[in-house]
């Protein structure tokens, strides 16, 4: 059988064994399949590592183990209300789990088990010893007050208590967890088990948190876009820029594309985006700091403050740009988003966000040569800072932040050295979702295969 034909057979048969076995999982079986289609050819093609028969596929799509619980907890008003917890247990094999918590109404088990699947090989790429894992609720933060956050996490943190630890599994945030969630959790978690560790990451930096972490996320997508744009000659500086949501990820990309003499032009949130073409400046960015952070506000009030245009419902992809960094969620650019994209003169996308291109999306850059950065490598900057936060904890010290950016920035680069060494098609020309699916699956497969059968 030619070596295509076989690459071909060899990921549908997995991939037909994959989805009859998690039926009403899209995204989780979309994450799966991305990876399928780079690491089935591999194992191919290297038949003496001997990973088919050691079955490493197989065992990495299945989660070690998943935690189901309710999370009673009562309103403001005196009502009481019941959300869905969860913590997905992936894998385990280069360190202890690893991932943040989600609490957003699209929660479900294939939403976590997408994420707890990327965060394997995202966690991997970043060389320190971080196993894969992810967690939260169904439970929606817009227009709570801060006490019932506070017993939401209470409650939440009372069950997910007993199966973390600085040592077993270390959540941290993601949407609709930041630095007041975290408080909360920790606060109740030590409430509980009566130690102080280093038990969650992205902690305020008063009781052990790490400089650079909230900026971390943001700072590593733009630091790697750097090195891919430096890598076929072209630079950041001067370049029109769009960026998707306004959390946490979406700030410290601006922030740090300004920095770099970029403009960016959009913004976004679930209601809409704003275009603003006069850029995002110093000044503007802290007005969404402000209303994003501390008042909770939504974004078409920044078009209102700076007399530009909010567009009610849709997506910044249709705005002119060099390169866009989609900062939101998963899957909010398809392939109708990624042609206009490319129509509009955009030349790289990076991806902030976590599976935020459609797999057709995906496909169209590389038909197209449209530079593309998969998540699990360009926006590894917060995990890789969340595991130099627990190195602080345990060393029991607080680095610079020159010493945080400084390990960070070379975190970033060595991600993008591997993503070359394992995905360089021809000449200069990269495949960055085959590096950081080689690169990442490699040493957790190695990792397996020395542990034995477990
Ligand atoms: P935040 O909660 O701080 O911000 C999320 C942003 O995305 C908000 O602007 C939110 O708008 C928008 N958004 C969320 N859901 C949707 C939706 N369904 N449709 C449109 N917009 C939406 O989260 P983060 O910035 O931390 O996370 C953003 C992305 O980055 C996620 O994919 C996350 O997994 C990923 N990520 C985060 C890391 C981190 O360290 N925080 C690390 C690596 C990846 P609204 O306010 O209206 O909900
Ligand atoms: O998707 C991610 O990598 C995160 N939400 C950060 C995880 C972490 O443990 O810092």
């Amino acid at each position: 059988m030619a070596a295509a034909q076989q690459y071909r057979a060899e990921t549908a048969s997995f991939m037909d064994w994959f989805t009859q076995r998690n039926p009403g999982e899209p995204e989780f079986i979309q994450a799966v399949r991305e990876v399928a289609e780079v690491v089935v050819p591999y194992m191919v093609d290297h038949p003496k590592k001997g990973y088919r028969e050691a079955k490493i596929l197989e065992r990495m799509t299945e989660p070690d183990r998943v935690f189901i619980f309710r999370v009673p907890w009562m309103d403001d008003r005196g009502v009481f209300q019941v959300n869905r917890g969860y913590r997905v247990q992936m894998n385990n094999s280069i360190g202890p789990y690893k991932g943040g918590l989600r609490f957003h109404p699209t929660v479900n088990l294939s939403v976590l088990k997408f994420l707890a699947f990327e965060q394997i090989f995202k966690n991997s790429l970043t060389t320190l010893p971080l196993g894969g894992g992810k967690g939260g609720a169904d439970f929606d933060p817009k227009g709570k007050s801060d006490a019932e956050v506070m017993r939401f996490c209470q409650s939440f943190m009372t069950e997910l208590c007993k199966h973390i630890g600085a040592v077993t599994d270390v959540p941290a945030g993601d949407i609709g967890v930041g630095a007041r969630e975290i408080g909360y959790l920790f606060g109740q978690y030590k409430r509980i088990r009566g130690n102080f560790t280093g038990v969650l990451t992205g902690k305020s930096l008063t009781y052990g948190g790490s400089l650079i972490r909230p900026e971390a996320t943001g700072y590593g997508n733009v630091y790697f876009s750097r090195e891919m744009i430096e890598h076929v000659d072209r630079g950041l500086d001067g370049a029109v820029c769009s960026v998707s949501g306004s959390g946490n990820v979406a700030q410290y990309t601006v922030e740090k594309l300004n920095e770099l003499g970029a403009k960016v032009v959009t913004v976004s949130d679930s209601s809409g985006f704003v275009h603003d073409p006069e850029g995002i400046d110093s000044e503007k960015l802290a007005f969404i700091m402000a209303l994003k952070n501390e008042r909770r506000g939504r974004i078409k009030e920044y078009a209102e403050h700076f007399k530009c245009q909010f567009f009610e419902g849709q997506k910044p992809w249709g705005v002119a740009c060099d390169y866009a960094y989609p900062s939101a969620t998963q899957n909010e650019l398809d392939l109708s988003d990624a042609r206009s994209l490319l129509d509009n003169g955009c030349k790289g996308v990076f991806e902030g966000a976590n599976m935020p291109c459609t797999h057709d999306a995906v496909a169209f850059f590389h038909e197209n040569n449209v530079m593309y950065a998969p998540g699990k490598a360009s926006n590894a900057g917060g995990v890789a800072t969340s595991g130099l936060e627990m190195s602080q904890n345990k060393l029991g010290l607080s680095w610079t932040r020159e010493e945080v950016d400084g390990k960070l920035t070379g975190i970033m680069r060595n991600i993008h050295q591997q993503c070359v060494k394992h995905g360089t098609l021809d000449g200069k020309r990269v495949d960055y979702v085959k590096g950081a699916n080689i690169a990442g699956f490699e040493k957790v497969a190695q990792a397996m295969m020395s542990q034995g059968l477990v």
